[in-house]
């Protein structure tokens, strides 16, 4: 008995085709579910769907290509509404949907959807209904996620409309086909045989947004290249916008404040000068005659040396508005950056120096980093036309493993603003970590900013909830490229998964985010999807602890970022330097933020300050983003700090180590190539987490004075050799071309 178990379960693993992840989430492999199997083919055997419309095509032969990779089902289209047939559509393209929608007294929305199973005598169908055609895409992506996930669907009644109305991708790709932090290839634009060779990637990278909501996308680096908005360019933009116009994605550029200089002859890119905002008006003329539906600009000004209005003596609100009155009579839209350091030295052009660049011995000692967005922008509040949004990174630093939110989600009632994630894992492992990013997403999106009391959530303040704003967004800078899985790290897409999830709906878990992604992805086995949840689960927590636990940031190599380099102290400008951040010194570690120190604590509501500002109260995850703290401080556990440092960094390896076991005893259930390649990395994982606890004990060890307590692994290597490694290739440095 217990031989034959083991044969079937043995060939049930050798029977597992390889697979190279290019179908992400969209696999549509027979269910495995012997009844659930029986239930999908006899309730599909027709379907009706009127395609009125290129949208409308799309969802039909989505659907039909679903149906029959999940239940072999080849349907047959039926006019009338035959028993077990799947009926989509929206008021305008079908008599029957009309009916639904009125007899119920259903309002989808601009984007929403129904799917609802439907008794009428004898005839059972399922209902896809929607207002807009794109609806309906939707709605049978969201049917083809049932399926490919193994639920039941008799009795379906499901509602769905999206929480925010801008979902939109980052792609920070140079003209030249490198990506800045980008570490899955090269980007997916092909530039050069654009506008004329539609890759078929271009149709699968719409598919792909569209199943999971995303309705936008920036093509180009927000370190802006002018060329990007000269004709012949334009003509691609275009090829690309009208294969991704059926699936509901517009697309939008980013724009170099100086182009009027730069490519347009003028003398001066002034926000406030004539010619200037004519030459945009015109600009816009010009994109809007190609691209009827595009969706406006993506903006970096005044931001480790990108040009902006300063430059010029004016402000970022006479900017913006300079780009949103050209672009309103248009429909279209300004996502306005707030990452924005030190004005005084905006110009050194210098994008990269903080890699590149000599120890000047002159480094400009900045307010705290952590203060200027909010300092600069907070001023301007009510300042912007309504066809703005600014863009906020989720943390006031830079996409570290764990920031306290912006303190500009509390502060700007009246400017509706935009949340800024990243899927590229810059500082989170790059392209060799499986870090799952929703419990990041979420821990921002939940967090309470009480700037109306308690209960203003972040998500409330995106959402446009909280301030009754009407135009909402949320982005997610790319993890995108032409690596064949998309992403590098199979787990890579799982970020953009989740991003998309969750923007459309951020209440949810994301532990369910996680399931889905994993039954779609890999398998429907519980047993694995047991395993792997768990695994991503622990990932985000895992990375933290390994390399910045406690509150500690931005201590990665400069420039590239990659690996651990918090000895570094010689960059042209003090905010770039790990030592700026961890602040480290015989005394203790941390950066006093309090109103002892840069105050940057008192940008934030009372009830928020509140919860920070005491060292013996704070949060001991932020501990060390708010407080210079010695090292024999009591911990909550009873230990030093010294001690609980020691403990976090070790925790963090051991969590990768129990991840890469986990892993291990996964191959029944997993391809061969996507196995094999996922437990590679996750040695290459494991050993970088080694590197990380080791070179910042080691360092942090020479101002503590204090052992690593003998029960734990003690560092192989020395301090000088963890100093002594260089990284001239490392990925993701793209350069602003
Ligand atoms: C930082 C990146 C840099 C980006 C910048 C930005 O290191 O490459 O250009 O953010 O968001 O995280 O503008």
């Amino acid at each position: 008995m217990k031989s034959c178990f083991l044969y079937i379960f043995l060939m049930a693993s050798l029977c597992l085709k390889a697979e190279n992840g290019y179908e992400l989430w969209m696999r549509y492999v027979r269910v495995q579910n012997p009844v659930l199997l029986k239930q999908y083919q006899s309730a599909l055997k027709y379907y009706a769907i009127q395609t009125t419309s290129a949208t409308l095509s799309v969802a039909k032969n989505e659907l039909l290509k679903g149906i029959e990779g999940l239940t072999g089902n080849r349907i047959n289209e039926t006019q009338g509404t035959e028993n077990n047939s799947i009926i989509a559509g929206t008021p305008a393209s079908s008599a029957f949907i009309k009916r639904f929608l009125d007899a119920g007294n259903y309002h989808p929305g601009k984007e929403g959807y129904i799917i609802q199973s439907e008794k009428t005598g004898s005839k059972s169908r399922i209902v896809i209904a929607a207002d807009n055609d794109i609806g309906v895409l939707y709605g049978v992506f969201a049917f083809l996620r049932l399926l490919q996930t193994e639920q039941n669907i008799h009795d379906l009644f499901i509602e769905s409309s999206p929480k925010i109305q801008y979902r939109i991708l980052n792609h920070w790709d140079n003209l030249n086909r490198t990506v800045e932090r980008g570490y899955a290839g090269a980007s997916i634009w092909n530039w050069h045989t654009l506008p004329d060779y539609i890759d078929q990637r271009y149709i699968d990278y719409a598919r792909a947004n569209a199943s999971v909501g995303i309705n936008g996308t920036v093509l180009t680096n927000v370190n802006a290249n002018s060329l990007t908005l000269t004709a012949p360019y334009l003509q691609k933009v275009k090829a690309l916008a009208d294969v991704f116009r059926p699936y509901g994605i517009k697309v939008f550029l980013t724009a170099k404040f100086s182009a009027p200089e730069e490519i347009g002859g003028l003398k001066t890119a002034d926000p406030l000068n004539a010619e200037v905002k004519n030459w945009w008006r015109q600009k816009c003329n010009e994109i809007y005659a190609l691209i009827p539906d595009f969706g406006g600009f993506l903006i970096k000004a005044n931001s480790e040396g990108q040009p902006g209005p300063q430059g010029y003596g004016r402000t970022h609100a006479d900017g913006a508005n300079l780009f949103a009155d050209a672009l309103a009579p248009h429909g279209g839209i300004v996502m306005w950056r707030a990452f924005v350091y030190d004005v005084r030295v905006q110009n050194t052009n210098e994008h990269f120096g903080e890699g590149h660049q000599e120890a000047t011995g002159n480094a400009i000692a900045a307010e705290d980093r952590f203060k200027q967005a909010y300092d600069e922008f907070k001023p301007l509040d009510g300042k912007f036309r309504k066809n703005v949004l600014l863009q906020v990174k989720n943390g006031p630093i830079d996409f570290q493993p764990r920031e306290p939110f912006s303190p500009l989600f509390g502060a700007m009632p009246q400017t509706p603003l935009m949340m800024e994630f990243q899927l590229t894992q810059e500082y989170l492992g790059q392209g060799t970590h499986l870090v799952y990013e929703a419990p990041l997403f979420k821990e921002c999106l939940d967090a309470d900013t009480y700037a109306k009391g308690s209960g203003s959530a972040v998500a409330r303040v995106i959402d446009g909830s909280l301030n009754d704003h009407p135009v909402t967004g949320i982005a997610g800078v790319a993890n995108i490229g032409n690596d064949i899985n998309w992403t590098g790290h199979p787990f890579g897409q799982a970020n953009w998964y989740a991003f998309g999830r969750l923007a459309w709906d951020y209440h949810l878990s994301s532990a369910q985010v996680a399931e889905e992604w994993l039954r779609q992805t890999f398998s429907n086995n519980k047993i694995f999807i047991a395993a792997a949840q768990k695994i991503m689960l622990a990932s985000r927590e895992a990375v933290v602890n390994y390399m910045t636990p406690l509150g500690l940031h931005h201590i990665m190599g400069t420039g590239h970022h990659y690996g651990p380099a918090p000895w570094v102290d010689n960059a042209g400008r003090a905010d770039w330097n790990p030592v700026y951040y961890h602040k480290a010194d015989a005394a203790g570690i941390g950066f006093d933020r309090t109103a002892a120190g840069s105050n940057a604590l008192a940008q934030y509501q009372p009830e928020v300050q509140k919860q920070w500002n005491n060292r013996s109260t704070c949060d001991e995850k932020y501990l060390l983003w708010f407080h210079h703290v010695p090292w024999s401080f009591k911990m909550n556990t009873g230990r030093s700090l010294w001690d609980e440092l020691c403990y976090k960094y070790n925790a963090g390896v051991d969590s990768v180590r129990w991840m890469r076991e986990q892993w291990n005893r996964l191959n029944a259930y997993v391809d061969a190539e996507r196995f094999t390649s996922i437990k590679l990395l996750l040695g290459i994982q494991e050993k970088e987490a080694v590197w990380w606890r080791n070179a910042c004990l080691l360092y942090f060890q020479t101002f503590s004075k204090m052992a690593i307590p003998s029960k734990y692994e003690q560092p192989d290597k020395t301090l000088t050799y963890y100093k002594s490694l260089k990284f001239l290739y490392a990925p993701g440095i793209g350069g602003n071309l």
